[in-house]
């Protein structure tokens, strides 16, 4: 393995990780900061010995085979691995590492604020002062929901699902999950959580629903018209993990038909585009997925990144090589 391997990196990372990269590698880093086009993309691995993507890269077979025999290391700057075929990559002996547990933090700090933001109706307040209607403090206007009390289903209980799973019991809520398998009883009575097996049965039963779930074959689609419609017309939707686990046009259907209270998302099928009809809506909140944009978080990611290539490139297993059935 080389010592010094040459390192395609597809975006501007934070200032501090492409200096390191620089100093230990021979970097091939991009100028735009924009997601690079298939062709771009397949002519920089064609010529590299690691390749460094992010969420925005989708890196299907046809893109894995354009590598030829060089590539030999895909390091994820991102802990989600949805947009790289991972069964391409292995075929062809080309492990796939990414960047878990630096993130988990800021991504459920960011759902508390989405989750927040919509119940308590921000966006709309803000609006009124900023365009100059409000006419100061009144008994009945801007009245949101209280979130103590009530009851937050989380689906997916991992890292970050248990993340806020701490922080919403610290708001007063009763949390409930659906995850393929129950935590451990001390970790499970930890976040004094309920376990459902079934997810379909613990949709009724929350007031919130929010979404911590990789995206895979099996969640793709998840939640279409049908399982939508089993969530009362009180409850808020909240997804800050993959755009495509929600039907955005059946969801943007159930919240213009009141079927839902209202959406805080943070990710989209197919970002940057958003959907109009989310777009027009009051009762939704949308960020362009920034769950884990914090200096502190991408640094961290970009250190991953980083130790991942060297202990590949040192004869080691890198520490974060994701397995083809990750989730
Ligand atoms: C990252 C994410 O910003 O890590 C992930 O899976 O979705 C994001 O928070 C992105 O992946 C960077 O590639």
């Amino acid at each position: 393995r080389p010592a010094r391997p040459k390192v395609f990196v597809t975006r501007r990372l934070p200032d501090v990780t492409e200096t390191r990269m620089r100093e230990l590698f021979d970097v091939d880093l991009r100028d735009a900061d924009r997601a690079l086009s298939r062709a771009e993309m397949s002519a920089g691995i064609a010529d590299c010995d690691v390749f460094v993507p992010t969420v925005s890269d989708e890196i299907d077979a046809d893109v894995i085979a354009s590598a030829g025999n060089r590539l030999k290391l895909i390091a994820n700057f991102g802990v989600g691995v949805d947009h790289i075929d991972l069964r391409a990559a292995h075929e062809r002996s080309i492990p796939v590492t990414n960047t878990p547990g630096v993130l988990t933090d800021d991504t459920a700090d960011m759902t508390m604020a989405l989750l927040l933001a919509t119940v308590r109706r921000m966006r709309a307040g803000e609006t009124s002062l900023r365009e100059g209607s409000w006419d100061g403090w009144s008994p009945t206007s801007l009245r949101g929901t209280r979130i103590g009390g009530k009851a937050l289903g989380i689906v997916g209980m991992g890292r970050i699902g248990r993340a806020v799973a701490a922080r919403a019991r610290a708001f007063g809520m009763d949390v409930h999950y659906h995850n393929r398998r129950r935590l451990p009883d001390g970790v499970e009575s930890a976040y004094g959580a309920t376990w459902w097996d079934d997810l379909d049965s613990m949709l009724p039963e929350v007031d919130v629903l929010s979404i911590h779930c990789p995206l895979t074959p099996d969640t793709d689609g998840l939640f279409d018209a049908k399982r939508l419609s089993k969530l009362g017309s009180h409850v808020y939707l909240i997804n800050t993990a993959r755009g495509e686990i929600i039907d955005e046009a059946a969801l943007a259907e159930a919240l213009a038909a009141g079927r839902l209270a209202g959406a805080g998302l943070d990710v989209f099928a197919d970002e940057p585009r958003v959907p109009e009809a989310l777009k027009s809506l009051d009762n939704v909140t949308l960020l362009p997925h920034m769950g884990s944009a914090t200096f502190e978080g991408r640094r961290q990611m970009g250190d991953k990144v980083i130790t991942n290539i060297r202990a590949w490139s040192d004869g080691h297993r890198p520490p974060d090589q994701v397995l083809e059935g990750w989730a």
